[in-house]
């Protein structure tokens, strides 16, 4: 087999970037190592910065979203048992959030790109990339039926998140990793449960912090600070609502869960994120604390620009923007990686529970409350900032 762009891993990063060569007419073969059905139910990100449902939306792919999918614009921090709403859209000239789960986001472009007839093969394994360094770089896999498969390309994109394959293929000695393990994790649910507040609220208490989001008018998700070897088993259903009772203040409407899990805190970036005609992107390069909702639109800024510098490549024999891709989405990765951060430190209890910390913390989010500026700064970067033209 030939394509132009081979794309390894059907998460938002490679779905999208199938999607945006699609449009300017490039061919690519997206490689998943999970079945279909997996990657449709994997519950994962919950909000969509604007900048993201603008891109969905230009692609053609964001007509469920518009439907299903929740417009907020403004966000609440709630500490010292008080709520404040950082009003997102007045805040940005009148960007806002949306709430729509990542899997759905996945399942339209699966939909698309399948209803397209483009080449997108579930349940692969073994996937072994070789030439990179040179200028024909081949991919081999084996097949749901057990057949080994090649295929050759001009270019390999990395989107196979943090446990693929492909950001291990960027020499150890040409490497730099920053990383930022937080000690503590997030218990997160999925309930049949109708959400606590029309918007999220974010929560410092005493007993941790907490965080009430949505997925729809009868879907609720909610997270929980937790220690960072905590077991999911450990948290019967009545603990885990007893707990967001009592850090929310309030009791949140309770229902069965669909799902529970543990989520790591970390931090890290690798870099550089190209390697001779290998491009990371997403997950597979970056990771960042979910407090600040930002992963999956990462993955999404990162692709934007591979996809502008793969066509500027193909059209205009052009490798400008190819040689600048890893630093141009550097810029927005350390953006990011410090709003996740402050977010992170801001909104939660550090292990060393210092008493004098949190009352920083707690002055810190009572200035970024009354503050017009400080508050403008958190919301221009929750909504997402605009894109580097
Ligand atoms: P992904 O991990 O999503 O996709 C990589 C794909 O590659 C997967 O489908 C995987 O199966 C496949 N793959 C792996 N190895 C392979 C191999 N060897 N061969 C072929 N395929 C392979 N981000 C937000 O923006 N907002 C949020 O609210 C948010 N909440 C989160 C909550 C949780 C619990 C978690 C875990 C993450 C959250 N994130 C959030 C971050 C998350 O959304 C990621 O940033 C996002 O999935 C990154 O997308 P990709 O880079 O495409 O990686
Ligand atoms: C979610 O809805 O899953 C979600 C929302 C906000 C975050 C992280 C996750 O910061």
């Amino acid at each position: 087999m030939r394509t132009q762009v081979a794309i390894v891993g059907a998460g938002p990063a490679g779905l999208v970037l199938g999607a945006l060569l699609h449009a300017r007419g490039i061919d690519s073969v997206v490689l998943e190592d999970r079945s279909r059905e997996y990657v449709e139910r994997r519950v994962r990100a919950g909000v969509l910065e604007q900048g993201t449902v603008d891109l969905l939306t230009e692609l053609g792919v964001a007509g469920r979203l518009h439907r299903e999918g929740l417009v907020h614009e403004g966000i609440e921090l709630r500490f010292g048992g008080v709520g404040h709403r950082i009003a997102l859209a007045e805040l940005t000239g009148g960007r806002a959030i949306t709430i729509y789960g990542q899997q759905e986001v996945v399942k339209d472009l699966i939909a698309a790109r399948l209803g397209d007839g483009l080449p997108l093969h579930f349940e692969v394994s073994d996937v072994r990339v070789e030439g990179i360094e040179g200028d024909a770089p081949v991919v081999r896999w084996r097949s749901s039926d057990g057949r080994e498969q090649q295929l050759d390309c001009d270019v390999v994109a990395g989107c196979d998140g943090f446990h693929g394959v492909c950001r291990h293929l960027l020499p150890a000695q040409r490497a730099r990793v920053y990383e930022r393990e937080w000690p503590f994790a997030w218990l997160g649910i999925l309930a049949e449960a109708a959400p606590v507040s029309h918007e999220l609220v974010y929560c410092l208490s005493e007993r941790g912090f907490a965080l009430a989001s949505a997925r729809s008018p009868s879907i609720s998700r909610l997270y929980l600070q937790v220690p960072p070897d905590a077991d999911a088993q450990d948290w019967p259903e009545h603990r885990i609502w007893d707990e967001l009772e009592q850090r929310l203040g309030e009791a949140p409407p309770r229902g069965p869960l669909l799902e529970r899990g543990v989520t790591p805190m970390r931090s890290y970036v690798r870099e550089p994120l190209r390697h001779g005609r290998l491009f990371l992107a997403g997950d597979a390069a970056h990771i960042v604390p979910p407090t600040g909702a930002k992963g999956l639109n990462l993955a999404v800024a990162d692709v934007r620009v591979l996809a502008r510098a793969l066509e500027r490549w193909y059209t205009d024999g052009d490798e400008s923007g190819l040689d600048a891709y890893s630093d141009t989405c550097l810029r927005r990765v350390w953006g990011v990686q410090f709003f996740s951060s402050w977010m992170t430190r801001m909104l939660h209890l550090g292990a060393d529970e210092d008493p004098f910390a949190l009352r920083l913390q707690l002055a810190e989010l009572g200035y970024v409350c009354s503050s017009r500026a400080a508050a403008t700064s958190l919301a221009e970067n929750y909504v997402g900032l605009p894109f580097e033209s």
